[in-house]
């Protein structure tokens, strides 16, 4: 069906109802769907997790059909039954698999029970059976078969919120934070309900309610009260509440006379403290640590280690069944302690492999340096076999255009876990290591993009960023284009030409960022402190790793960071037969040539052409993609409502200028210093270097 055809009238929506909008379906599929639910049947026993099944099977097959189906326990023709290995008999338990399900995972299979033909959706646990009828809703919405069978490969799936107790948002491109702390606990906003349900409906079963640059108060009675009315509104959903922790806490509420991990006060306080926690949330989650890292305390203050720290907390949640989430994303205060900021983590963490207390997990960004629009996969991965390492990705676009340029990061994450760190044999991908992490727990954590907007993420399409986080954390092995295709389907439209079209889009949307903002492995050039628009000429800033200059290395003979041995050797951190791949250019993935090579603006690329050549022409090409991307949603119009399609048009009106932007306002630099002419039909930029150098954004969102 062409576009145009697609249009059923559709009311105008705001986006609140993400992909659980249970859009009425077209005729056929209506009746197919008609068939498989006549009535819902619960034969697992009633509690709140099956309770909220109940309530979300009702809510999605009445958007569906029009018409919610009857509810009962009576087992008959026609009917989706909700039951737990428990509830079967043994003859159908048997034929199900069940064993493969887990604790969390589900069976959706059409069979005979009692003599009927049923539906069954069947699980060894009720958050099993709320996961499944999640699944069995999106197939149904999506057009995907109803029969599957799915688990989870990592056990913590984690969103991490940097919101602040005064409702700013770190990195917050959507609003002001969800959660209503002054308003907290007393009155419980309907809002986290919906949340609690988007979540489950992913499997994300972990919230970290505030940023990890996190205040003392966070530990305070009267936030506990706060964690713990949301943990009482989430706990149905199978969603555990984390809080990020100061780790001078006990100092600064006075209580202690130091934070050293070693003295026994403090021990002793952070026990009480995680009794007391434990005391309000029984199911409380954990601790995630930000420590040492940006000016935050930490053990080093008093020349202790990552792991006196970490193994300290760890202590006090030991009992309760807590973990501690201790982030590698450290570098120090005060100047590079190595040559290589990218290096730093690695430097610090890589010695303590097998130290950590089992119930510690270290949280690793997905690239070296700060969630760049493209980085190499961190040399962490694979390198600490006796340590469980988490993965921590950015869903909020501190660095791809916040939430008013596109940019679907399915196709960053994907390839992040799908790299082949080249460690064990045979060979870890990234994915593997996360998933074979040693001991109990394995996870992957991601930096929230929710915040009050109505539309939850800032623009429609960033809900897919959150979307797709999820999906991957229950399986980091699945497909970008495959998840967008199935959110495409439930967002916007089941239609073929639709969603082909919505997802063409968005496959495109990061590389085009790259492509307008640090094509050919360049990083770290955005502007100071809101980290909006291109500042490639910064270098003035007080730490030399904060200054764009230290990342590219533009000079009149070339441009990029040296990180083979002739540099930093940084590539050395890397599983030798990777490092020998990447210490020759001509061995090293042209996306991230610059990342790892400082090379002549005449050094000869894949395509025959140039460095100086093509770095231009991926800047034009960003400008380009971005164009495209506007004139691709344009001719969507009669297939979208008018209120979502206009309000994504406006934003990639502006993604478009922002290409441009940077674009006139990067080669307008890399000329300044290269002093090469401009190749052949290529346009000039738009104004000089020093318009570009002079643009302020003093209001910029999401810098605390
Ligand atoms: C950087 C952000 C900063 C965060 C920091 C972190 O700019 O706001 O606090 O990472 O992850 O990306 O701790």
């Amino acid at each position: 069906m062409a576009p145009a055809q697609a249009a059923a009238q559709a009311a105008d929506e705001d986006g609140y109802a993400l992909w659980l909008r249970y859009a009425p379906l077209p005729g056929a599929a209506r009746a197919q769907l008609q068939a498989q639910a006549r009535t819902v049947v619960r034969l697992a026993p009633a509690s709140p997790t099956t309770d909220a099944a109940m309530a979300e099977l009702q809510r999605g097959l009445a958007g569906m059909l029009g018409k919610a189906p009857a509810t009962g326990n009576t087992v008959a023709d026609g009917a989706l039954v909700l039951a737990r290995a428990a509830d079967l008999p043994d003859t159908v338990r048997s034929s199900l698999a069940l064993a493969d399900a887990g604790t969390e995972g589900y069976v959706l299979r059409r069979t005979r029970l009692q003599g009927k033909n049923v539906f069954l959706i069947a699980a060894n646990s009720d958050i099993g059976l709320l996961y499944g009828s999640f699944a069995w809703l999106r197939a149904a919405a999506s057009g995907a078969p109803l029969e599957s069978a799915s688990a989870p490969a990592l056990k913590l799936r984690v969103l991490n919120h940097w919101d602040n107790p005064d409702r700013t948002v770190e990195r917050g491109y959507a609003g002001q934070s969800i959660w209503d702390w002054w308003a907290l606990p007393d009155i419980v906003d309907a809002r986290y309900l919906d949340y609690a349900r988007a979540n489950a409906s992913l499997g994300i079963n972990g919230t970290v309610l505030n940023n990890v640059n996190a205040k003392a108060e966070m530990l305070s009675p009267a936030f506990i009260a706060k964690a713990a009315a949301l943990a009482g509104v989430f706990r149905p959903y199978g969603i555990r509440v984390y809080l990020s922790v100061r780790f001078s806490t006990p100092l600064e509420l006075k209580e202690t006379a130091t934070a050293d991990p070693l003295d026994p006060q403090v021990r002793a306080w952070w026990q009480r403290e995680a009794d007391e926690i434990y005391r309000a949330i029984p199911d409380f989650g954990g601790f995630l640590v930000k420590a040492n890292s940006e000016g935050q305390p930490g053990p080093q203050d008093y020349h202790r280690t990552h792991v006196d720290g970490a193994n300290m907390l760890a202590a006090a949640l030991a009992p309760h069944n807590g973990a501690v989430m201790w982030r590698a994303f450290v570098y120090a205060p005060g100047g590079t302690k190595t040559d290589d900021r990218a290096k730093q983590a690695y430097d610090e963490f890589k010695p303590f492999d097998g130290r950590f207390a089992p119930n510690v997990l270290v949280q690793v960004k997905n690239g070296a340096i700060d969630f760049q629009p493209r980085e190499p996969f961190h040399p962490l991965f694979g390198a600490m076999p006796r340590t469980p390492l988490m993965m921590e990705f950015q869903i909020t676009k501190e660095y791809l255009g916040f939430s008013t340029d596109m940019a679907y990061l399915g196709p960053l994450f994907q390839e992040t876990l799908a790299a082949n760190t080249h460690h064990g044999s045979p060979p870890l991908s990234v994915a593997d290591v996360l998933q074979q992490a040693p001991g109990k727990l394995t996870g992957m954590a991601g930096v929230a993009n929710i915040g009050s907007d109505r539309n939850w993420s800032g623009s429609h399409f960033d809900q897919a960023n959150w979307y797709a986080f999820g999906r991957l954390a229950w399986n980091p092995r699945g497909d970008a284009r495959a998840i967008a295709d199935e959110w495409a389907a439930q967002t916007f439209s089941r239609d073929t030409a639709v969603r082909g079209a919505v997802t063409g889009m968005m496959m495109v949307s990061r590389e085009a960022v790259v492509n307008y903002m640090t094509p050919l492995g360049l990083h770290h050039m955005m502007g100071t402190g809101h980290h909006h628009g291109p500042a490639p000429w910064v270098d003035n800033l007080e730490r030399p790793d904060w200054n764009p200059v230290y990342y590219h290395r533009t000079a009149r003979d070339g441009i990029g960071f040296d990180r083979t041995a002739t540099g930093s050797n940084a590539i050395a951190q890397y599983a030798p037969a990777l490092a020998a791949q990447l210490a020759d250019p001509r061995t090293t993935p042209e996306q991230v040539l610059l990342w790892f090579h400082h090379l002549p603006w005449d050094y000869r690329m894949a395509s025959g052409r140039t460095l100086w050549q093509e770095l231009i022409s991926h800047y034009d090409r960003g400008v380009r993609q971005a164009r495209d991307m506007q004139a691709q949603w344009a001719a969507l119009a009669p297939a979208i409502d008018a209120r979502r399609h206009a309000e994504t048009a406006a934003r990639l009106q502006r993604q478009a200028a922002n290409a441009q932007l940077w674009r006139d306002a990067c080669i307008a630099y890399f000329q300044s210093v290269s002093g090469l002419p401009l190749p052949a039909g290529v346009a000039p930029p738009a104004h000089d270097l020093d318009h570009y150098r002079k643009l302020r954004f003093p209001y910029a969102p999401g810098n605390g």
